[in-house]
This record gives C-alpha cells, sequence and structure tokens, in this order.
C-alpha cells in the first residue's frame, strides 16, 4: 500500500492490488460506514467483473471509523479528505479521479453495483450524463420513507421536469454516470447534498447527451442508521429545500425570459388596444353613458399597459443575463448576441425613442390647438411616449451589459483553454 498526497489536506492510500489504467471509476463518498463498506465493495468488484470493464473504486472517505482501513483492504484507492459534505468530497475527488467514464452513489449497499453492466453499456453508446431511477427500476418494501417517496422526490422531479422541460423520473437518485470530461466541464459548486441537483442542472446547461436507466434500490441493512436520520428530523426538509434552491437559481429561461415575453406581450397588447379603443368605441358608449366612464377605463388599461410592458421587458432583459451568466457553454450568449446585436438593438432603441418624441410633440400641438380636452386626450400621448422611452432605455442598458459580459465570458474562457 502507498500514500500518496495531492493537497495539502487531502490523502490517497493505493491499495495492494491497484488497476494501472482504469476506463471506469467509482466514486463512492464515505461517512462512518464500516458496517456497510466491506459488502459494498464485493459488489462493486462483481459488478466490475460482470461489465467486463478496466475499473478502480475511490472512496471519498471522511470517517472517524474503520472504513478506510476496511475500504484499502478490500482493493479500493482510499482518498481520506476533511468532513466537509457529500458535494464537497465530489469536487475533493475529481483531481484523482483516472477512468474516463465516473459511476457515483452510496456506500450504503442501497444502490446495486452488481449492476453497473447497462451504465457501461450506455458509456459506450456515446451518452454523458446516465441517471438512475429507482421508479423505473425497482424499490425493495421500506426502502425510501413514504414522505420521499410518495411527496418529496415526486414532487422536487415534477418541478424540475416544469423548470427545464425534461421527463426524467427520479431527479435525487444517487446512483448516476457522468464522463470525467463532462464532470469537469460541470465545474461543481455545491458543497452539501445539493450537488445532485446542480448536476441535473448542469447537464441541460451543458447540452449532454442524456438517458435514464432503471435501477434496483434497497432499504438500509439492519443495524444501519442513514445520515438524515443520524442528523435528526429536519436533515431531509433542509436536503429538499437546498435541492430546490439549485433548481430555482439556474431556471432563469423559464422564471424570467418566457414570463417576461408573456408579460410584455399582454401589456403591448392592452396599450395597444386602449390606444385606439376610445375612436372605436368612445363615442358609440359616451352616447348612452357617463361621458367620461368610458375614457377613464382606457386609460386605466393605458397605464396598466405600459406597466406590463416595462415589467415584462426588465424581466426578459434579466432572465437573458442570468442565462449568460449561469450557462456553461457559450450557446446561450450565441443565441442571444444574434438575437440582440448591437446595430439591431441600438436601431429599435432609436425608433422607440423617435415614436415616442413623435408622440410628445403631437401632444403639445393637440393641447395648444384644441380646446375642452378630456384627460384621456392629454394624458393618453405622455404615457404612451414615456414608456417608449423606458423600454427604449431598457434595450439599449441591456443590450450593453449583455454584450460587455458575453465579452468577459469569452475572455475568461480564452485564459482558461491557456
Ligand atoms: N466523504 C463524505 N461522505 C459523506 C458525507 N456525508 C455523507 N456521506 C456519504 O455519502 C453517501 C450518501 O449519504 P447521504 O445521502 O447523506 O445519506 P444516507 O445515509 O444515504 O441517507 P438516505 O439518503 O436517507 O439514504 C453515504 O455513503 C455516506 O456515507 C460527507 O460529509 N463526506
Ligand atoms: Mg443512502
Amino acid at each position: 500500500m502507498h500514500k500518496l498526497a495531492k493537497t495539502d489536506d487531502c490523502q490517497l492510500l493505493i491499495p495492494a492490488h491497484d488497476e494501472p489504467a482504469p476506463e471506469l471509476s467509482i466514486v463512492i463518498p464515505a461517512l462512518n460506514e464500516e458496517l456497510t463498506i466491506g459488502a459494498f465493495l464485493n459488489w462493486c468488484f462483481e459488478g466490475i467483473k460482470k461489465a467486463d470493464i478496466a475499473a478502480e473504486v475511490l472512496i471519498i472517505d471522511s470517517s472517524d471509523d474503520h472504513t478506510a482501513q476496511i475500504a484499502l483492504a478490500a482493493g479500493a484507492r482510499v482518498l481520506k479528505v476533511p468532513r466537509r459534505g457529500l458535494g464537497r468530497a465530489y469536487i475533493d475527488a475529481l483531481p484523482y479521479i483516472r477512468g474516463k467514464y465516473v459511476l457515483m452513489g452510496d456506500s450504503d449497499c442501497t444502490y446495486d453495483f452488481r449492476e453497473i453492466a447497462p451504465f457501461v453499456e450506455k458509456f459506450r453508446q456515446g451518452y454523458e450524463f446516465i441517471m438512475g431511477s429507482r421508479f423505473r427500476g425497482s424499490m425493495e418494501a421500506n426502502a425510501m420513507p413514504p414522505l420521499h417517496r410518495y411527496f418529496g422526490i415526486p414532487l422536487t422531479t415534477f418541478i424540475y421536469d416544469l423548470i427545464y422541460g425534461q421527463c426524467f423520473s427520479d431527479i435525487h437518485c444517487g446512483m448516476r454516470g457522468i464522463t470525467l470530461d463532462a464532470l469537469k466541464r460541470m465545474e461543481l459548486q455545491a458543497q452539501s447534498w445539493e450537488y445532485a441537483s446542480e448536476m441535473i442542472v448542469k447537464w441541460s446547461l451543458l447540452r449532454l447527451r442524456v438517458t435514464e436507466i432503471p435501477i434496483k434500490f434497497y432499504k438500509d441493512q439492519e443495524g444501519r442508521l442513514s445520515h438524515h436520520k443520524r442528523l435528526g428530523f429536519l436533515s431531509p426538509w433542509l436536503a429538499g429545500w437546498i435541492n430546490l434552491k439549485v433548481m430555482l437559481t439556474y431556471g432563469a429561461d423559464f422564471f424570467l425570459v418566457k414570463p417576461g415575453l408573456v408579460i410584455a406581450f399582454i401589456g403591448a397588447t392592452l396599450m395597444t388596444f386602449s390606444f385606439f379603443a376610445k375612436y372605436f368605441y368612445g363615442d358609440a358608449y359616451n352616447a348612452y353613458n357617463n361621458a367620461y366612464s368610458n375614457e377613464n377605463i382606457f386609460l386605466l388599461c393605458l397605464c396598466t399597459g405600459a406597466f406590463l410592458l416595462n415589467l415584462g421587458a426588465s424581466f426578459f432583459y434579466s432572465g437573458i443575463i442570468a442565462e449568460i451568466l449561469y450557462y456553461l457553454t457559450d450557446h446561450a450568449s450565441k443565441k442571444w448576441l444574434k438575437w440582440l446585436a448591437y446595430d439591431h438593438s441600438f436601431t429599435i432603441s432609436i425608433a422607440l425613442s423617435l415614436i415616442g418624441l413623435g408622440l410628445l410633440v403631437f401632444s403639445c400641438y393637440y393641447s395648444m390647438t384644441h380646446n375642452a380636452l378630456s384627460l384621456y386626450d392629454k394624458v393618453y400621448p405622455i404615457i404612451t411616449a414615456v414608456s417608449l422611452f423606458v423600454l427604449a432605455f431598457i434595450n439599449f442598458t441591456s443590450t450593453l451589459i449583455l454584450h460587455a459580459m458575453a465579452n468577459m465570458k469569452a475572455m475568461r474562457a480564452y485564459r482558461h483553454s491557456k
């Protein structure tokens, strides 16, 4: 057995029989799992043999029991890391992974690592991210608390699928495969359980080739207490919430871009309607109603429309900026820079400002040449003009920020590649 230190606070222990050139790395965090780690590693080596692949098992160990010694004796590499959370364990392990395919999971014998062949097959077919699904596979009785099985996991999976337009069935499944290249490109930041959601959000931002396969899920072995139970009853709720936060953080397209477009469209329609409606309906209505009631409604519609138009535009542009910041490929930058190219965007802003200016001039002229104007006649050109100025301004400044950010991102990527 050798010791090999790569960073100050991590230490790699290598077993006597070490695979020299693994194609697959089974990378598993462990925190005080001496009860199950031996059996788990037997499962792994059985699975590796059946899948007929050169593989290593790398245990990322933060235990203070005998987990590391047992794992090493059973033939796994052990990376000793300080106890800093599940996500952090994977981040720490990244420089030590040698296989081009990576399989993740828990060391508690709940995921069946004797059945890794389907993952290997999918990797070889070119998939870069392979999610296990306990719901499409099988679950032993009592393997999952009913609260998780019928509420927590289906609900968060539904929310994820809705936001990201996917059809996964089990986004919290810990058994998942990813290519090393994709894992590096993901640049995971999560320190705790939310790494699971960060991965599932980022694969779509990276546009990886993804698939889902059914897996078996077993209940905890007699005597083993799940980490959530060890941490108290609030632990699964906390895990659910931090996972949900990650999904919302990266959901700019769902929360801002699309709603922004819809809100702006409603606002523009309302404004156009109220702008012209007076001439179509005003007189007929006034003939048998209070002379001003109709105009007041149109005025209210105009103000609401102006507000919605600019609110929608603000949603839309902040969504685009968030997308450029979060997307890990240059796909979003390219798309939006094409749509909001400097020249187009500035021409639009100038056109909107000129229309606004024209309306103001018209309004002054109309007020000077006509007597006894209604409130609507006096203010509707001004409200429309002001909202067009604001829209032109939002469009102009957002285009500047957008291009500055895209340039900054491209520069960073260039420096990174050197
Ligand atoms: N290295 C390391 N491993 C951890 C840490 N926390 C949990 N683990 C391991 O990560 C795997 C998954 O753990 P958890 O999801 O926290 O909990 P669990 O006990 O499997 O609980 P359930 O999710 O209810 O099944 C287990 O193999 C743990 O031993 C940690 O801070 N560091
Ligand atoms: Mg578990």
